[in-house]
């Protein structure tokens, strides 16, 4: 009764313009457009929060956060949160990847809330959100990996799942340090178009070609749990791999992924990861230049989208307990393609971690 009472002097304010008070007003919007001017991110009455849908909201209106996803300020109550790091400071050649995080928030305006492929609803079994950046120092990179650590360290301490943007891959290092203090050493999914295991680069231990020797040094690794797919490109010795390969890695260079689907290598990777808890790292230029241009070290004959895409999903199933999609240098492809692949990434991440619900 109520409802049709409402729904009565609804019909008769927007028939005749009556001036709605505020309350009336802003219930109106939340419940008939799913939010308007507010972007009220949770108007459909569910207990998640529910990015407004382009049906009744314009995908180009509002504050660009990562999915449409409210954005708060710490993890407190998510189950999952995407963050963004914004550096570039750990690259070797092209820089831009600081840029990364925002042009991924910008291009995922076009995200919806299903996964059509594989039928997750993340929205009706997950809290979600989008807590910003971390504060990085753009001028200093150990500083800026200590406050990664810091952050990171607070973020897992609520329970909360990172879906970390970058930034480039040097992020991963200090991120596994807070990961691996809490879950122990991890299993790791790194797919990459290089190892990232040099030692010293120019004199210098941190960068984004070394963050998987410092884990490794550090403990964070549960090296027998871990792959790196999608390798490539000329190397400084003919077995570019070998330390990779010495520590008890799984080395699925591209060749042996050409041409080919990879649902049957991820098929092994799930026995290889077992229950543990384990870590997804994926970094752009693991795609070929082709469909991802906008990274700084890219090398030519990559993984197509598809391949990304069965690699992600083939992490259905394991207990993942962070991901991150690294290395989106927005200056090297201003169509945006490169971060809307990411943000389509990220969203295939989210919709593989543990609790998800499939129709
Ligand atoms: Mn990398």
């Amino acid at each position: 009764m109520f409802l049709l009472w409402r729904n009565f002097w609804r019909t008769r304010a927007a028939a005749v313009k009556i001036p709605l008070s505020s309350r009336q007003a802003s219930s109106q919007r939340s419940s008939r457009t799913g939010g308007c001017l507010t972007q009220s991110r949770r108007s459909s009455g569910s207990r998640y929060n529910v990015p407004p849908s382009a049906e009744f909201v314009a995908r180009v209106s509002g504050i660009p956060t990562m999915a449409k996803l409210p954005y708060q300020e710490t993890a407190d109550g998510l189950d999952a949160a995407f963050v963004g790091v914004p550096i570039d400071t750990g690259t070797s050649n092209r820089p831009g990847a600081r840029f990364g995080p925002r042009q991924i928030r910008v291009e995922s305006a076009l995200l919806r809330a299903y996964n059509s492929g594989t039928r997750a609803a993340p929205y009706e079994c997950l809290m979600v959100a989008d807590i910003g950046d971390i504060n990085v120092n753009v001028y200093d990179l150990k500083d800026t990996c200590k406050r990664i650590r810091e952050a990171y360290r607070k973020i897992l301490a609520t329970g909360c799942i990172p879906l970390t943007m970058g930034g480039d891959h040097t992020i991963a290092y200090p991120i596994l340090q807070a990961v691996a203090e809490k879950y122990g050493p991890v299993g790791l999914v790194h797919v990459d178009a290089h190892a990232d295991t040099s030692d010293v680069v120019l004199g210098e231990k941190i960068g984004h070609g070394t963050p998987f020797r410092r884990c490794v040094e550090e403990g964070l690794l549960d090296c027998q749990r871990v792959v790196q797919i999608g390798l490539r490109g000329s190397g400084y010795s003919a077995d570019s791999y070998e330390w990779s390969r010495a520590q008890g890695f799984r080395v699925v260079q591209v060749e042996e992924c050409w041409f080919k689907s990879l649902t049957p290598l991820m098929t092994e990777v799930r026995a290889q990861m077992g229950r543990g808890p384990v870590y997804l790292s994926f970094d752009i230029d693991a795609l070929d230049p082709g469909f991802a241009p906008g990274t700084g070290t890219p090398e030519i004959a990559g993984l197509t989208p598809i391949q990304g895409v069965e690699i992600i999903r083939g992490c259905r199933g394991l207990n993942l307990v962070g991901c991150d999609l690294v290395e989106v240098s927005p200056p090297y492809d201003t169509t945006g393609n490169t971060a809307l692949t990411g943000a389509n990434l990220l969203f295939e991440m989210l919709c593989v971690l543990p609790k998800m619900k499939y129709y």
